[in-house]
């Protein structure tokens, strides 16, 4: 019986289709990178303060043989289920009506993504994300279609609107007199990317969005290429901040691209902050951050302004750091 390489070369072969033979050839660079980069300690790199604890868990897996894409599902879900997180979960803010609707993503070793948006009354939508993945042959659901497929697959309901959620958001619509404001501040999305030591890569990330939102808005963290996004063969990098401006530019991607070409990861973020900034006109507020991670090991992180704080774990140390920022407020 052929095996299944030679099959899959033979199928090559046969259709003569390039896509076909680049397919294969990608999956046996991907298998020489992770065997030709030197062992080393593990990294993960994650957003906000509240990514300490992400990685905590992440690096726990890590350490003690788990697999990368666990460690990466893992990490996030603390947050998620965090009930003092009003900006991830079910206990983040709600859209300006009162809902809570979550966005999330993920992305393995081999660049396999699954993503849900708007997703309600889901405990771990990181992990819904994951399953789309895994089970069926999209990358993307949303709405009441991903809540089915989620509860098909075990998920359970649980209430959203925490008491201080519905608190926050009663006062919003006093002072603001229920309009939608596309600013920064109520809001921190955990994006978390890592590398094993093995060299293999894989990101998650997961919001609630923007605190009240326009109802059925979508933000950049569950858009592959905007809030996440992993090359195996070159990088990954993840995004934080309103959204509208990161997916106007596919931040995530860019800034993988731009590692591609050897723009080291610090730089690559910088390069993408700067096509937003000469993209829009105004920015009064706009707060963005992206973390960046080659597969050499190489880190980097830039925001748009001060504020953004990164957790870096490297084997057993875990450090909160303050991104570069392009302008002073
Ligand atoms: C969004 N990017 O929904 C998310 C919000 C966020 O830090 O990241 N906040 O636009």
């Amino acid at each position: 019986m052929p095996s299944r390489r030679k099959f899959l070369r033979q199928t090559a072969l046969a259709a003569g289709s390039g896509l076909l033979a680049a397919a294969w050839d990608a999956k046996q660079a991907i298998a020489q990178v992770a065997q030709s980069t030197s062992p080393q300690d593990h990294i993960v790199l994650s957003t906000w303060d509240f990514g300490l604890k992400a990685n905590r868990k992440a690096m726990e897996i890590l350490m003690s043989g788990g697999r990368l894409l666990d460690a990466v599902e893992e990490g996030v879900k603390v947050v998620e289920a965090d009930p003092q997180s009003t900006s991830v979960g079910l206990n983040g803010y709600p859209d300006r009506d009162g809902y809570v609707t979550l966005d999330a993503c993920i992305m393995d070793e081999e660049g396999n993504a699954g993503s849900v948006t708007y997703l309600q009354y889901i405990e771990h939508p990181v992990s819904v994300a994951r399953l789309i993945m895994e089970k069926t042959p999209h990358v993307m659901l949303s709405g009441r279609g991903a809540l089915r497929f989620a509860l098909d697959h075990g998920f359970k309901m649980k209430k959203g609107l925490s008491p201080q959620a519905r608190e926050a958001w009663e006062a919003w619509k006093k002072k603001t007199g229920y309009v939608p404001r596309p600013v920064s501040g109520d809001h921190d999305t955990i994006g978390l990317i890592a590398r094993s030591a093995d060299g293999k890569l894989a990101g998650a990330c997961t919001t609630s969005g923007l605190a009240f939102k326009m109802h059925g808005r979508v933000g950049d963290s569950p858009i592959i290429g905007a809030g996440l996004y992993v090359d195996p063969l070159v990088g990954a990098a993840t995004a934080t901040g309103v959204g509208e401006y990161v997916i106007r530019i596919c931040g995530s991607h860019t800034i993988v691209e731009l590692m591609r070409q050897g723009v080291p990861p610090q730089q690559a973020c910088l390069e993408a902050l700067k096509r937003i900034v000469v993209r829009h006109k105004k920015l009064d507020n706009v707060q963005v951050g992206f973390l960046a991670l080659h597969r050499t090991g190489a880190y980097g992180a830039y925001a748009l302004r001060p504020g953004f704080q990164y957790a870096l774990s490297v084997g057993a140390s875990h450090e909160l750091h303050a991104a570069p920022f392009m302008f002073d407020e």
